[in-house]
């Protein structure tokens, strides 16, 4: 009886195994929600500006500025991921006057790729 070959058998298994379980898919983030809303005019200043990704972002690397219609960045530098929803960014801002404002973002996905954008928002009392 010829000597059973135990690789000839563990080789392909592993082979199956390895074709069967699914590779983990990891989300490239896109916006889909803010506080203020993309092009919303507010009839007050917000206290804070808050983005929410279709999935976890990373924590590093992370950027979101506001920028008045003069060009100049007005919110306070404290960008933070939130501790409780990792799809969740914000940055606070100092009462805002009467005007147009740029928000731009700045997050990598889970799955490496850096992902920006930037929409407007009104305060128009
Ligand atoms: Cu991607």
């Amino acid at each position: 009886m010829p000597k059973l070959d135990i690789t000839t058998i563990i080789r392909p298994g592993l082979l199956a195994l390895a074709l069967l379980s699914p590779l983990p898919v990891f989300a490239h983030a896109i916006l889909v929600k803010s506080q203020p809303a993309k092009d919303e005019t507010l009839t007050e200043s917000p206290k804070q500006i808050d983005l929410w990704f279709n999935d976890a972002v990373r924590s590093e690397y992370k950027a979101l500025a506001v920028i008045d219609s003069t060009g100049k960045r007005v919110d306070n530098h404290d960008v933070e991921q939130s501790l409780t929803n990792g799809a969740n960014i914000h940055a606070t801002v100092p009462t805002l006057a009467p005007g147009v404002y740029t928000v731009r973002y700045r997050v990598v996905s889970e799955d490496t790729h850096i992902v920006t954008g930037k929409f407007e928002f009104t305060i128009k009392p």
